[in-house]
């Protein structure tokens, strides 16, 4: 479809704030298309479109805390400490939007483990939360029921782990039921960098999660089983809040190597990566610089996957960055590179 099939006049800009283009898909109703306008309370006065129209939570705003998503450089030592906690959180999932989280760490995606291949990682998990956890390292090869068993509150557990290999992997909660878990807050990712280490590149870690919400104390939203089992989200996010990075768009340069680090915690659904207006240099399956994919536009990470995006962009501009499931793009799996 071209604009001018339409017979309208569209500028860019109208594209992207989903206004005055009535042909395309996801632009319905009074949604602000792509969810790049202020709020999601539509620009029209038509009322707010969501994914269970009154009953679930309705971004408003901008938010103004985003997480992180600049990849710290790995430690020097070999040997690394982490400790990580697993807790509960009331946390802001999108603009205007606290959920009752479980955390590793207080934080939702937790804290990114960023390592060197050969590394050994000296891990204990500590439970200060209510109920019972656990965590499980796709970056570790381990016993499943000797280490990733459920550590009861007040309880830890301490063991190492080498990073065997290269890649992007997923850290999660698997204590039953582990879907309502993950879908809490519960996963992380692990960045281990290859031996010998890629080409520099400006890097982002960007986590893809869903949620399922129900209305909860004080405003607050809980978790809603019946919609996770129906695979039927509320919100969808890039490390933890939904349009954080529309609303915070992630800065580069023209012409410099970006590289994104891209896991999808799900808990069930696909991510269709893609960056609009670029095309990936590289692919890196898994992260392994052993499973290249070159000149790719769009790329599947499987729930609990982490793929290596390597990317350059000849000319200034914004590039946003979705799943290109456009139904889950719109709950807010969309963010900007802002290349300057
Ligand atoms: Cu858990």
């Amino acid at each position: 479809m071209t604009e001018g099939s339409q017979g309208v006049e569209v500028t860019r800009k109208d594209f992207l704030f989903g206004v005055g283009l009535t042909g395309v898909s996801f632009v319905t109703g009074g949604l602000v298309g792509f969810g790049f306008g202020d709020s999601r309370s539509g620009d029209g006065g038509s009322p707010p479109q969501q994914a269970t129209p009154g009953s679930g939570p309705q971004p408003s705003g901008k938010v103004t805390n985003p997480y992180p998503a600049s990849l710290v450089p790995a430690t020097a030592e070999t040997t690394k400490q982490l400790t990580l906690e697993a807790t509960e959180k009331t946390v802001d999932i999108a603009a205007g939007v606290r959920y009752n989280a479980w955390t590793f760490g207080d934080s939702v995606p937790g804290p990114v483990v960023h390592m060197r291949q050969g590394d050994t990682l000296d891990f204990t998990f500590k439970n200060t939360s209510s109920q019972g956890h656990s965590i499980d390292f796709h970056s570790a090869q381990t016993p499943w029921n000797v280490n990733y068993v459920t550590i009861v509150p007040g309880k830890s557990l301490s063991f190492r782990w080498k990073a065997n290999f290269p890649g992007v992997f997923m850290y999660h909660c698997g204590t039953p039921f582990v879907l309502h878990h993950i879908a809490n807050g519960m996963y992380g990712a692990v960045v281990v960098d290859s031996d010998p280490p890629l080409e520099p590149a400006r890097e982002y870690v960007i986590v893809q999660s869903e949620f399922y919400a129900t209305a909860g104390e004080n405003g607050s939203w809980d978790a809603d089983e019946e919609k996770m089992k129906a695979a039927r989200p509320d919100l969808m996010a890039f490390n933890g809040a939904a349009f954080q990075y529309r609303d915070n768009p992630l800065p580069a340069a023209v012409g410099e190597k970006i590289r994104l680090y891209v896991m999808n915690a799900g808990p069930t659904l696909f991510s269709a990566f893609h960056v609009i207006g670029a095309i990936f240099d590289r692919v890196l399956v898994d992260g392994n610089p052993r499973n290249p994919l070159y000149g790719i536009s769009t790329y599947t990470v499987a729930p609990g996957q982490g793929c290596t995006f390597d990317l350059t962009v000849p000319d200034a501009g914004q590039y946003p960055f979705v799943t290109h499931s456009f139904a889950y793009t719109e709950l807010g799996a969309v963010g900007l590179l802002d290349v300057k």
